[in-house]
């Protein structure tokens, strides 16, 4: 087997440009059950922009907002609204990663940097994707401090409750209708991805909308990203409406892993984060359809959990509604027991589901 040229350990944070850092930052702490863990900000000597570091677990988010209506992060906002800017990757050598991806025809979003303080030094570089999207290399050796260097430790005075979140499963791109080849390519070509799955409108059409998917994946599979457009269907695609609302192509889910979907999604729940609803009929097939599985049944359908089954095992998953006005992003919860897979059986009622709430935002 040839050399993989692009190692990736990894993904190292995700950084979204919200319109107001401060209190997302607490959303999150507060309904996800995130840690505050650092801060960078006029009070750190950044002086355009605060950003809120926060943690459960593998996973790190960043929430980055301008204090200026000028430069690149008000105007991405301005654009997109909140929506993840950074998808960064945790190599061994960034400068190489970068170089190895920019000479596949990647364009730079920015050259290597070394970035230092009193704990170590970080190497940065950071490549274009679909829509602003951009991928970081972040390459931290040895690095001792609490994020990056320019971040400081910060706590907050509100105790994370964390419900089990573990890592980053995967995180979808939506792109425009005709390029999800062209991005598919991008992967395999640029960073030596490789196509997991294919999901054709036949899979996946419902009596309304339709979309098309294909799953790549890094070499050692911790990175998986898939990647959807719209399909001719007789209403407004999914897609479409997310690409309407977001001004082209960007982040529409990321899926959290976690080892107990059931605590998870009870705790969620509590705190006020919405889901998608499927028809309790669902449930009235669901162990034919799945098969013999651990949790009881009435759990699952109390909290609207879906599950589906491949070669490998099950998994289940659930979906939460947009977490900003705009239908664009949103997350997934999933607990794989054995499946590999992104619950293809779930996918009519899940699409149905959005659909129904598409319908009721009158963008149908
Ligand atoms: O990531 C996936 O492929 C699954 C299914 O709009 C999915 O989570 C695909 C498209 C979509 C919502 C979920
Ligand atoms: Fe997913």
């Amino acid at each position: 087997m040839s050399q993989d040229f692009l190692p990736l350990n990894g993904t190292d944070y995700v950084e979204l440009y919200v319109g107001n850092a401060k209190q997302s930052a607490l959303y999150y702490q507060y309904a996800f059950g995130y840690e505050l863990i650092a801060y960078a900000g006029p009070e750190t000597g950044i002086k355009d922009r605060a950003s809120y570091v926060l943690k459960q677990d593998k996973i790190r988010l960043v929430l980055t907002s301008p204090l200026h209506p000028e430069g690149p992060i008000a105007d991405h906002i301005r654009k997109h609204g909140d929506g993840v800017k950074v998808l960064a990757l945790w190599v061994d050598d960034a400068a190489q990663s970068w170089k190895e991806t920019t000479s596949r025809g990647a364009e730079s979003a920015s050259e290597p940097k070394t970035i230092s303080d009193e704990y170590g030094q970080v190497v940065v570089a950071s490549i274009k994707t679909y829509g602003e999207t951009i991928h970081t290399f972040v390459e931290r050796k040895e690095y001792k401090g609490i994020f990056l260097p320019g971040y400081q430790p910060k706590s907050s005075t509100y105790a994370a409750q964390p419900i089990g979140l573990k890592y980053i499963d995967h995180c979808v791109g939506n792109v425009e209708l005709g390029e999800m080849n062209r991005w598919v390519e991008f992967y395999e070509n640029v960073m030596g991805f490789k196509l997991l799955i294919t999901f054709d409108d036949e899979d996946i059409s419902t009596e309304y909308s339709a979309l098309m998917s294909k799953v790549v994946s890094n070499g050692n599979g911790y990175v998986k990203f898939p990647i959807n457009e719209p399909a001719a269907g007789k209403k407004k695609s999914q897609i479409e409406e997310y690409l309407d609302f977001y001004r082209g192509p960007g982040v529409q889910h990321m899926a959290i892993a976690t080892d107990d979907i059931i605590e998870t999604v009870t705790e969620l729940r509590k705190r006020g984060v919405e889901f998608l609803v499927v028809p309790s009929s669902y449930y009235d097939d669901l162990l034919d359809r799945v098969g013999e599985i651990d949790e009881d049944l009435e759990p699952l359908k109390e909290l609207n959990i879906l599950v589906d089954r491949d070669d490998e095992g099950y998994l289940l998953q659930i979906f939460t509604k947009p977490v900003q006005d705009r239908p664009t992003l949103f997350f997934e919860i999933i607990q794989r027991k054995g499946a590999k897979s992104f619950g293809k059986g779930n996918f009519k009622a899940l699409f149905e589901a959005i659909e129904r709430e598409q319908g009721l935002r009158g963008n149908l």
